[in-house]
């Protein structure tokens, strides 16, 4: 077929227009604020797999703080990205990551945490692929409550501990829908104590905080424990060690799934019981992909896309990390 010039030109202007890129040109950032918890190194991993698939180019970068985020930023743009994927360190970085990217003429894909605005409020407008949090907590209380009963438990000796990271709506939303959950189930309010944890989420904070609530609490024989994520949960875990608790008088559950392997694989079980399973690699994976469309083909990825969980334990946790491919 032969092509005319001025086709060519028409077409070449089109190009132009909506901004599309061939595959080989795209560049994506992936930014995270935890690149040290596994959760981060499943979404990384799942990353590079889309980018293999897709055939674009992905530089991964650890940003703890939000001068390094603002620094990955410049050097994206430098090597020639078009866009990035981003778990923020803090969520009020929002506004001026969203600024900084606008100035920077880069697109933008937001997993787990998302942006709040200046007024306190998700800046919905951003693309957004996280846990269906409250779900996830859910799932969570009711894990904690059914083990409980198989345990044959008097329910007036059992205290429950919730680590919180009320900061973030994501991890907020998780432990009040596991409280939630609890007390529909038939779990007494009173019995149910938070503890919140300081600054990060990560097992010496979480211990900190458990620490400080089982010293006004040092009578109750049975505990349930959950909390935002693993690490907040396997802080707790240790609180509970260092106070002589035997592992068969804990029932702990995390959320994530990704950081606990290690536990679940201890020859003796501790108290850790289990975790609820989130799709890292599915959010690493098709946030990817959607940021790629976006740059590639100027289709706008959909505004809020969420994951669902499931319950893993010692006796199943292999088989589940085999049928979701993250084994
Ligand atoms: C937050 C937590 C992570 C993970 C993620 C889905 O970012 O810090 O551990 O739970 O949500």
């Amino acid at each position: 077929m032969k092509i005319s010039k001025s086709v060519l030109a028409l077409f070449m202007a089109a190009l132009l227009v909506t901004g599309m890129v061939s595959a080989a040109d795209v560049k994506i950032g992936f930014l995270v604020k935890q690149p040290e918890e596994p959760w981060f190194q499943v979404e990384w991993k799942f990353g590079e797999k889309a980018s293999q698939d897709l055939g674009f180019e992905l530089i991964q970068i650890g940003t703890p703080d939000g001068e390094k985020v603002l620094n990955a930023i410049d050097n994206i743009t430098a090597a020639g990205a078009q866009g990035f994927v981003i778990c923020t360190p803090d969520v009020r970085l929002g506004p001026g990551i969203m600024a900084k990217a606008r100035a920077n003429g880069l697109k933008v894909v937001t997993v787990d945490d998302r942006f709040l605005g200046g007024d306190g409020r998700e800046m919905e407008e951003v693309p957004y692929i996280g846990m269906s949090a409250e779900k996830f907590g859910r799932q969570l209380g009711e894990a904690l409550f059914t083990e409980m009963k198989n345990r044959g438990w008097n329910m007036a000796e059992v205290g429950c501990m919730m680590t919180t990271f009320d900061e973030l709506d994501t991890t907020r939303e998780r432990t009040e829908g596991a409280i939630a959950q609890l007390k529909e189930m038939g779990f007494p309010e009173a019995q149910i104590y938070k503890a919140p944890i300081q600054q990060r989420m990560e097992i010496p904070t979480a211990l900190d905080a458990a620490n400080t609530l089982l010293t006004r609490y040092p009578n109750v024989k049975y505990w349930i424990v959950g909390g935002p994520n693993d690490n907040s949960v396997l802080g707790a875990v240790r609180a509970l060690e260092g106070r002589g608790i035997p592992a068969e008088n804990g029932i702990a559950v995390g959320i994530n799934g990704t950081d606990c392997i290690g536990e679940l694989e201890k020859a003796t079980p501790t108290s850790f019981y289990g975790s609820i399973l989130g799709l890292a690699g599915v959010e690493g994976y098709e946030a990817c992909k959607m940021l790629y469309y976006w740059i590639k083909d100027g289709k706008e990825p959909p505004l809020d896309t969420r994951t669902t969980g499931r319950l893993i334990t010692r006796a199943n946790f292999r088989q589940v990390l085999k049928e979701e491919g993250m084994d």
